[in-house]
């Protein structure tokens, strides 16, 4: 007897857990979120679907075709080792195209699965707009997709099965939530400048919307910069040199969509000579480890997890799909804020 393709009570017990919790988040922010009825969607049944053994499980290795959208972050790249590794852990055949930020490419990467006739594709989309005729052709061909990590602005929600990942406005509102804190008796009109992320991308749009509408309460805490920096560590840095060199006087804030992009400004701002996390306050996104260590210098003030490891839930959903089974339409995994007071003693807990 080969391995077991699915643990299926493990990560049935994962997938009920984090169902739970997915149901139990902020539904506000994020498009698919707003339609209340849109709770439960039964899979869809591929043409494809293999026969199940008495056991309940595959025959055949399921067939998964993974749309991944770039290299961007180490966010990304653990994503991506999460799903590599989840595959093979459950015995699913993935077919694993890296899109380097083009939509187009991974327009035809899901062309090219569609011809491949795989039993399952997931796509983590580089920007919010402009899925709904892709996704109608998978739909045509009759196979399901799971949208993993990013959502997509689609009016027909049935074009997907379930929506795995984050909820980017949450954390937003939390990071929003820890500078309302840190700053509430600083004196003054307090100037933050934001490093956001992909242009159209929805955790870009989701946490810029979260913070400010967190922050709004405030009348004395201004924006006064933001602008793109595509997530990345390079762009972050050229963009926060950029603030500083633009402003008449430093901000005391920094709030950066990703790890990242603080890392980058981080080396921007020790080149112009300022102390980060001490003369700017530094608040970023997704708690990879090279950011949990700058917050062990104190450089970095707080840390909102976001959690790249997907792989398993994404195996476990396509398994359910490939059975028939009803899935819930929202799956968010479990995150925490870390602050520099907690980041010594959790450094060494971080997967990524
Ligand atoms: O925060 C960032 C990455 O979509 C949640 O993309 C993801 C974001 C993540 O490049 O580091």
């Amino acid at each position: 007897m080969g391995r077991r393709k699915f643990r299926y009570s493990a990560f049935g017990l994962l997938l009920l857990a984090f169902w739970i919790l997915g149901s139990g988040c902020s539904p506000a922010g994020s498009s698919v979120h707003d339609d209340p009825a849109l709770t439960e969607t039964p899979a869809p049944q591929p043409e494809t679907a293999q026969p199940s053994d008495e056991t309940g499980r595959p025959e055949k290795p399921i067939v998964l075709g993974f749309s991944q959208l770039g290299s961007e972050s180490d966010w990304r790249l653990a994503n991506t080792k999460s799903i590599q590794e989840a595959a093979q852990e459950a015995g699913v055949t993935l077919l694993l195209e890296n899109a380097e930020q083009s939509q187009e490419k991974q327009f035809q990467a899901i062309r090219s699965f569609i011809r491949q006739k795989v039993d399952v594709i997931a796509v983590a989309p580089v920007i919010q707009s402009g899925w709904e005729p892709i996704l109608k052709e998978a739909k045509q061909a009759g196979i399901p997709v799971i949208l993993s990590d990013r959502a997509v602005d689609v009016t027909d929600t049935s074009l997907y099965v379930t929506f795995i990942g984050s909820d980017f406005y949450e954390e937003g509102v939390k990071a929003g939530k820890y500078l309302l804190d840190k700053m509430r008796d600083a004196p003054g009109r307090i100037r933050i400048v934001e490093l956001a992320g992909t242009v159209g991308s929805s955790p870009s749009i989701d946490r810029g919307k979260g913070f400010r509408d967190t922050i709004r309460s405030r009348a004395d805490f201004a924006i006064v910069r933001s602008a793109p920096a595509d997530f990345t560590l390079e762009k972050g840095k050229a963009v926060m040199k950029e603030f500083l060199q633009k402003e008449p006087e430093p901000p005391q804030v920094l709030f950066a969509h990703n790890d990242d992009m603080a890392l980058g400004a981080i080396e921007a701002i020790e080149e112009a000579g300022l102390r980060p996390g001490k003369d700017i306050v530094i608040i970023s996104i997704d708690g990879t480890r090279s950011a949990f260590e700058k917050m062990t210098e104190g450089k970095i003030n707080a840390v909102i997890e976001c959690n790249p490891l997907l792989g398993p839930m994404i195996m476990q959903a396509a398994g359910e799909i490939m059975q028939g089974h009803t899935l819930p339409k929202r799956i968010v995994p479990p995150e925490s804020v870390f602050t520099e007071e907690m980041a010594a003693k959790e450094v060494n807990n971080r997967k990524y």
